[in-house]
């Protein structure tokens, strides 16, 4: 790649004209959209098995039926970025096998437990709100495929996040006991919830790279103070607090303090030795040696319809 090239492409980044797939572009942009979209696809998949696994326990027919809906968008939104990943040049195949074999990241968050009704309800409001913050900046991702993505994503996460807040809202208005079991589950989720915008800046080591390249387009800390300061005043409004002593209101910097990060927790967790890390993996393994009769069913229909087309 001479240098020629490389300016030329940074040229049409900072002019924020999209790439497209066929277009030109550095290998090193390649490889790191690659990386990240890929990681958020197996987030997504495997972000359907917390949730999934409270489907047939909903407390009512109707938030059944929204449960079902939002753990189907995970699905068809993980399937969505897959695609865009292929646009890369590789194969579902190559992906699906890295998050297999635990070659792959995907978000820690997902392997923290969903242990009660209430976790649902902080999931959608917490974990689906950190979503929607840090993917509201990548819909103006450079790369159009991920960034057009991004748009369609955002405004199913937006009704992920208030079907969670609705359900706390509801548990909050209800019996002591239904509080307290709302309580708990904000006191579990809030500090997983933040690490799901990665590493301190100082600890990024693709941050800068990729805001040069306007595939992020705001540092992980950035993204993480604006999601506090967007939702504590909605835990107020729920009459519940965040797990945070230190958390303050600071007038000058209009924006919140809150203590650090646990990030031997955070790492721990990333390296695969969290609470569900196994679990999770182990469910993706056995799904997809379930599916094997529906991928030869239909590899042998293809062929069968190639064999009548040329006959
Ligand atoms: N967990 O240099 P950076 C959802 C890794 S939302 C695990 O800062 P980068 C919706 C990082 O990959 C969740 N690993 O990296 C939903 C890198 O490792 P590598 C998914 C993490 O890429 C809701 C290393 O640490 N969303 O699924 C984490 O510039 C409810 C160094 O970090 C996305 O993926 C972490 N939390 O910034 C579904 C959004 N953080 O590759 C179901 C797109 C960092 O060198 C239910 N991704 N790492 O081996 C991004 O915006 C970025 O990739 C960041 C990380 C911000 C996550």
């Amino acid at each position: 790649e001479t240098e020629e090239f490389l300016e030329a492409f940074q040229k049409r980044v900072d002019a924020e004209q999209k790439i497209e797939p066929n277009d030109p572009m550095p290998e090193g942009y390649r490889r790191t959209l690659v990386r990240q979209i890929s990681q958020h696809a197996h987030s997504e998949i495997v972000g359907m098995l917390p949730e999934g696994n409270w489907i047939t326990r909903a407390p009512t027919l109707r938030r059944k039926a929204a449960l079902l809906a939002k753990v189907q968008d995970e699905g068809g939104h993980g399937l969505y970025l897959y695609s865009a990943a292929e646009t890369l040049g590789v194969s579902r195949e190559e992906l699906t096998d890295q998050l297999l074999t635990g070659a792959a990241k995907y978000s820690s968050i997902f392997n923290y437990p969903a242990l009660t009704w209430a976790d649902i309800g902080a999931i959608g409001w917490l974990v689906d709100g950190a979503a929607i913050m840090n993917q509201i900046a990548l819909c103006r991702c450079s790369y159009g495929p991920y960034s057009r993505a991004m748009i369609r994503i955002c405004k199913e996460e937006s009704f992920h996040q208030r079907q969670g807040y609705e359900i706390l809202l509801t548990l909050c208005r209800g019996t002591d006991a239904q509080k307290k079991m709302a309580q708990e589950a904000v006191n579990r989720i809030w500090w997983p919830a933040l690490m799901m915008f990665g590493p301190h800046d100082s600890a990024s080591t693709h941050s800068d790279q990729s805001m040069h390249w306007k595939i992020k387009r705001f540092s992980n800390d950035n993204l993480r103070d604006k999601f506090v300061n967007a939702t504590v005043p909605q835990a107020e409004y729920l009459g519940l607090t965040v797990p945070d002593p230190n958390l303050k209101w600071n007038e000058e910097k209009q924006g919140y303090d809150y203590s650090d990060i646990d990030w031997d927790e955070f790492w721990r967790v990333v390296k695969g030795d969290g609470i569900c890390n196994r679990d999770r993996i182990k469910a993706r393994q056995k799904a997809h040696r379930e599916g094997a009769w529906v991928r030869e069913a239909a590899l042998a229909f293809a062929e069968k319809r190639a064999g009548a087309a040329d006959a």
